[in-house]
């Protein structure tokens, strides 16, 4: 059998990727071929992605995943995943008529409030969507389009989400894929359409949101534009993965069959939870924020949503002496291990970490409120976020364990915080039980394990799992018994 090659492309919010996977022998060998980074930008108190720059970006990936092919040999197929919940909406002619927002915008503030101060409508609307009330969720975000700039029901037809878009700008076919769908707290959890119930709370014209679409779903060739002349790329399919790269990261994990597994994507988000075949709805779910999103196959994976390493990620900004390379970072990881375990944690529920101007700041303000000392330096901070993310992944495992009686033996962690030794220390530390990393780039894993299996070349996820596990080096941390236990 010749290698067949794959390309995931992988927007995160911070930062993308284009990856070109190559299958061969039931073997996966990846290789990064473009990274760029990502930010979002305000203009007059809004956030705003900048698409042009995502989308030519991508283009650059796919001609150095050419570029990186053997000589002869094309591209079988194309997968996009990518951040949850932000949408475009389009005319009938594939144009942008609105701006494309960033979903830490503080517009869904006043939706957000309403909803949280209406007992009855929160409750009936997370027993029709699974799906906490959380500031990021498309609804509050549409709900303000559609209250705020009326004219939009006339311009807009259709509403795709960010995903969505990138296909149908690769394929020319506008869908809309069901994971992506289920983190817009508008589809049905009993079902894979939309919520008739969440439409009308929100005020949303049904005939924006076409009939999801399962993953591995065939959108058909490259546009030409795409191709624009590359043999390598004449046959290329676009392929509809999980458009979500939290189920993509889900799909990557080698899990144990018996779901004895807890998983954590851990990224800009720390995505704590776990597969199954019925959602966790009822009051106590809905007051552990648990989100009920969805597998590509339609099954459940419900998750809670801790802050992450955004926080990491802001307090670099206020140091000038943060890391920049790779030795820097192990160089303030060590000091940070060195330090005394911190005297008390973070509440990484605050809702004042999610866009602060500065995360020093915020983070001062929240240990001052609870009469607590700011740490001394770069290391202390990071020792502090560290312990307090564990904490908070722990926290999360044990809702997920009372709620579903289940009792889970390991913590599996993929993304870019499955690198960083003391958050792997901490969540075992907090957890009591092992935390296994896996150096995987989870979403591109996933990503292209949902196109093999749409080409063909690979049965099903539980195969494609086992042929991952059988070669993957993983870091095994082990719970540490804690001072004064
Ligand atoms: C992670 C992620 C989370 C989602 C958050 C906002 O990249 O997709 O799963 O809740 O971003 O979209």
């Amino acid at each position: 059998m010749p290698s067949l090659f794959t390309a995931a492309l992988d927007f995160g919010a911070t930062s993308g990727r284009v990856i070109l996977g190559e299958w061969s022998r039931h073997r996966l060998t990846l290789t990064e071929v473009h990274r760029f980074p990502n930010a979002f930008r305000s203009l007059n108190g809004h956030d705003y992605w900048e698409i042009g720059t995502l989308w030519h970006e991508a283009l650059v990936g796919l001609r150095k995943a050419v570029a990186a092919l053997p000589k002869k040999a094309t591209l079988a197929s194309v997968g996009v995943d990518c951040w949850g919940v932000d949408f475009a909406l389009l005319n009938d002619q594939g144009r942008l008529v609105f701006p494309i927002h960033a979903y830490r915008d503080p517009r869904s503030q006043p939706g957000l409030q309403r909803l949280a101060n209406t007992r009855a409508a929160l409750a009936r609307i997370y027993a029709a969507t699974g799906i906490p009330n959380v500031f990021y969720n498309s609804s509050l975000h549409l709900e303000e389009t559609v209250a705020n700039c009326p004219a939009i029901t006339d311009l807009a037809t259709r509403c795709l989400f960010l995903p969505d878009y990138f296909n149908y700008l690769l394929s020319g076919k506008m869908e809309v894929e069901l994971t992506i769908a289920s983190t817009s707290q508008l589809l049905d959890v009993h079902s894979t359409g939309w919520s008739a119930e969440a439409l009308k709370y929100f005020r949303l014209p049904p005939s924006w949101f076409s009939a999801p679409i399962l993953s591995g779903t065939k959108l058909g060739k490259l546009r030409p534009e795409v191709v624009a002349g590359s043999a390598a790329l004449a046959k290329t399919q676009v392929i509809a993965v999980p458009g979500h790269d939290t189920a993509c990261a889900y799909d990557a994990m080698p899990a144990a069959p018996d779901g004895t597994d807890l998983y954590l994507s851990s990224g800009t988000w720390s995505l704590v939870g776990c597969e199954s075949d019925t959602p966790v709805l009822g009051a106590e779910a809905q007051e552990a924020r648990i989100s009920n999103e969805r597998i590509g196959d339609g099954r459940y994976r419900p998750l809670t949503n801790v802050i992450g390493l955004w926080l990491l990620e802001g307090i670099m900004k206020d140091f000038a002496t943060r890391p920049t390379n790779d030795r820097q970072w192990a160089a303030l990881i060590k000091a940070a291990e060195k330090l005394p375990a911190p005297a008390a944690l973070l509440d990484v529920k605050d809702p004042g970490f999610a866009n602060p101007p500065s995360m020093k700041a915020a983070i001062d303000a929240h240990l001052k409120r609870r009469k607590l000392r700011a740490p001394a330096d770069l290391a202390a901070y990071t020792r502090l976020i560290c312990a307090s993310l564990g904490q908070g992944h722990a926290d999360a495992m044990r809702n997920f364990e009372r709620m579903m009686n289940r009792r889970f033996k390991r913590i599996l962690i993929v993304g870019g915080g499955s690198k960083n030794r003391l958050l792997c220390q901490a969540t075992a530390d907090a957890a009591g039980i092992p935390v296994i990393s896996f150096a995987l780039e989870g979403t591109a894993v996933g990503n292209i394990a949902r196109q093999l299996i749409g080409l063909g070349a690979v049965k099903d996820l539980a195969a494609f799992r086992r042929h991952l596990g059988a070669d993957l080096q993983q870091t095994v941390y082990s719970p540490r018994p804690r001072p004064g236990a």
